[in-house]
């Protein structure tokens, strides 16, 4: 099955592949994941979009949710301000390529209502502060001191599954604990379980193991041509190195997805110009053959060229 196949590339889990097949039968069926509003929109958040548009390929109709009281309890903010750059978030996603018929919806619009607060109140009697507090072990934003909006928080998002009624559940790989959380309880509220789908965390350019805007270790889809190239310069590239490293996940991700080879430009002195396929580049950078300066500029030109689209919407 082509479809399946699509929508399992590039995931690190499906829960469950016959659970999927199943869906995948459905005349209507509706996939969604929910972002923090966030001041820059990188390349991490950017795999799963490209996920989600596999999605809408396959048929799926798409539900982004813009979770703006979970960025509250997680300390980004006001509302007010976060509410903003929702706004600013909502024509990112777009200009990475996700159809007009789209779907955003504002977390608050319906999370204060009274049958979502009494869902919440339910699950929170069912669900252990160790499992909640584990559940956010990647996503809470400090852990010097910890606040009861941080237990909160997951408990919402599971009934989010439960009132926007999905099918589908997309999340990197760190949102896998709450979603294992709504997959044991929404049967108990009655519902059924969505399936769920699990991306790969992309390196921060510094080497740290999650790209993330509070970190600055991140590359905005709207950088600057020469933002890129000095992000890219500075980020954690050791040589000979192919495990965690960033600059060639940021070429599998970006560059191989969208084109066969790599073209990486060098002075005759060392070496001349190499076009290499991915398993080419890996094999040579593995053995020491590939400065990483060079593997840097090949990519910083690259994925300069696979961005400028989006530059393009989003100045207008
Ligand atoms: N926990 C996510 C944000 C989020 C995702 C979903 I799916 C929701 O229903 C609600 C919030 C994050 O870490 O960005």
């Amino acid at each position: 099955n082509s479809v399946l196949s699509t929508i399992e590339q590039g995931t690190l889990e499906v829960i469950t592949p016959e659970e999927l097949e199943a869906k995948l039968e459905k005349d209507e069926k509706t996939a969604y994941i929910g972002y923090e509003p966030s001041g820059k929109v990188h390349l991490g958040h950017a795999i799963t979009v490209k996920k989600m548009i596999d999605l809408q390929k396959a048929g799926f109709r798409i539900k982004i949710l813009l979770a703006d009281l979970h960025a509250y309890l997680n300390g980004k903010g006001s509302l007010e301000e976060i509410e903003e750059i929702a706004e600013y978030n909502k024509r990112c996603f777009r200009a990475l390529g996700l159809s007009e018929d789209t779907e955003f919806i504002l977390g608050s619009s319906f999370q204060t209502r009274e049958d979502y607060t009494m869902n919440v109140y339910q699950l929170a009697l069912s669900t252990t502060l160790t499992r909640a507090r584990r559940s956010m072990a990647q996503i809470t934003r400090s852990a010097e001191d910890h606040q009861v909006a941080e237990v909160i928080y997951p408990l919402m998002q599971v009934v989010d599954m439960l009132f926007l009624e999905v099918d589908l559940a997309v999340g990197g790989m760190e949102q896998r604990k709450i979603h294992m959380l709504a997959r044991d309880n929404l049967p108990k509220l009655g519902f059924q379980s969505p399936v769920c789908i699990h991306t790969p965390l992309l390196h921060g350019t510094d080497g740290s193991d999650k790209m993330s805007s509070s970190k600055e270790n991140f590359i905005a889809i709207d950088d600057e041509p020469a933002m890129i190239r000095e992000k890219i310069k500075k980020s954690y590239c050791p040589a000979g190195e192919v495990e965690g490293n960033p600059v060639l996940e940021i070429a599998h991700h970006f560059i191989f997805s969208e084109m066969d080879t790599l073209l990486i430009e060098r002075p005759e002195k060392f070496g001349g110009d190499l076009e290499l396929s991915q398993e080419e580049l890996l094999k040579m950078y593995g053995a020491g053959d590939l400065h990483p300066l060079d593997l840097k500029n090949g990519v910083a030109e690259c994925l300069i060229q696979v961005l400028e689209p989006v530059r393009n919407y989003l100045q207008i």
